[in-house]
């Protein structure tokens, strides 16, 4: 059921630098905590703390992105997935592993693009990008030619991807996709022929509908073979499904479902507790229904299929979430952007599944998806459907 190739074309791009965005930190008295962990070593101090962000207009709308190295010089950079009228783009940000950050490309996708994803497809060694689009659904793959070029092609779909994983689904070596289907209700896999050919596998129902944030693909029954988890509601519930993957590119089997609290938002994948263990953690609204304050639910994962589960509180409603090493310590800390797109939250690990307390950087017009740029000092940028700008934070010591 290989879909052909409907465009290739070179598009023999040249960096066109633009202004430089130097992401010169500012240091401030960090914000009082919101609220206190529930448990969790309060020991971890002092954290990491965020910048001013500095402001860069998009030009629309960044609906997904992506971390990779669109130069070759060694270091990730960022291309984002910008909507526009009559179309969209991606348009690329070069990071120089400093904090500094520049735009480049902006190259023209001529549909509605809904998600972007990165990975070497032809095995070469360099960083590709797909970006899934609307109307009609389809796959546009971008395949780097080294120094910043980048081939063009474009594959049908049999339905519009709102959001892309790479991962290796089927077992052998090559990069596949993960594409969660418009309305969450199923993913497929494209599997990866090694030389950037990628066919749609079949569809997978899910137990529970899921959105682009609260899905992620981790082993959790330790047979060295990918699996769902899926954050979704249900009732009154917010509950972890997790899905066997059949090496194949399937999932069916419901291996374990898991009430985390209520009203779902994010779901991560990590090794938290520092050993190869896919290890969860869950951001919901509350600890159950009608039970206030937001909670991070970090399941650590013991076994094939066995979790020990904490709750942490959390400083308000979240959107999109992920972990990184924001002050070089070692442990991974989860940086969160608030829902309603008023604040990024950065809650440091102590890298045995715990957290300490959350530092917050308040700023207006915020996107709800935030990534992380690593180097000698990691950047945070947030974006998202909700914001036509692009906000980079420097990471500073807090200074208490
Ligand atoms: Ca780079
Ligand atoms: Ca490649
Ligand atoms: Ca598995
Ligand atoms: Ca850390």
């Amino acid at each position: 059921m290989s879909a052909p190739r409907s465009v290739s074309r070179v598009l023999g791009l040249g960096l066109l630098l633009c202004d430089l965005l130097a992401c010169a930190p500012t240091i401030r008295t960090p914000l009082k905590q919101a609220l206190p962990s529930v448990t969790g070593d309060n020991t971890v101090a002092p954290g990491p703390c965020l910048g001013e962000p500095a402001r860069i207009d998009l030009g629309g709308p960044a609906v997904s992105g992506a971390l990779a190295d669109l130069d070759g010089d060694g270091v990730k950079d960022l291309a984002l997935a910008v909507a526009g009228p009559g179309g969209g783009a991606a348009v690329f940000f070069l990071h120089d592993g400093q904090g500094g950050l520049k735009q480049s490309m902006r190259v023209p996708i001529p549909q509605t693009p809904t998600a972007i994803a990165a990975g070497d497809f032809n095995n070469d060694g360099l960083d590709d990008l797909v970006i899934g689009a609307d109307d009609p659904p389809a796959l546009h793959v971008l395949l780097a030619r080294g120094r910043g070029e980048f081939i063009a092609g474009a594959t049908p779909l049999h339905s519009t991807p709102a959001a892309l994983w790479v991962a290796r689904l089927d077992g052998n070596d090559t990069a596949d996709l993960l594409a969660l289907d418009e309305g969450g209700k199923a993913v497929r896999a494209l599997l990866g022929d090694g030389h950037g050919e990628l066919t749609e596998g079949k569809r997978s129902g899910l137990p529970t509908a899921a959105q682009p944030a609260a899905l992620t693909l981790v082993d959790a029954d330790r047979d060295q073979i990918l699996d769902l988890a899926v954050l979704g509601d249900s009732r009154r519930d917010a509950a972890i499904t997790l899905v066997r993957g059949d090496g194949r590119g399937n999932f069916s089997q419901v291996l374990q479902r898991r009430v985390v609290g209520s009203g779902a938002r994010a779901l991560l994948g990590a090794p938290l507790a520092g050993d190869d263990g896919h290890d969860l953690v869950a951001l919901v609204d509350g600890a159950g229904p009608g039970a206030g304050s937001p909670v991070a639910a970090v399941l650590v994962n013991n076994g094939p299929v066995e979790y020990s589960a904490v709750g942490y509180f959390v400083p308000g409603p979240l959107g999109d979430a992920t972990l990184a090493d924001l002050d070089l310590d070692g442990d991974l800390d989860l940086v969160a952007a608030a829902a309603d797109g008023g604040a990024v939250h950065v809650v440091p690990g102590d890298g045995r599944g715990g957290f300490g307390p959350a530092q917050s950087r308040r700023a207006a017009g915020l996107g709800a998806s935030v990534v992380v740029l690593d180097g000698a000092r990691p950047t945070v940028l947030s974006f998202g459907p909700g914001s036509q700008q692009l906000h980079a934070f420097a990471v500073t010591r807090c200074s208490s």
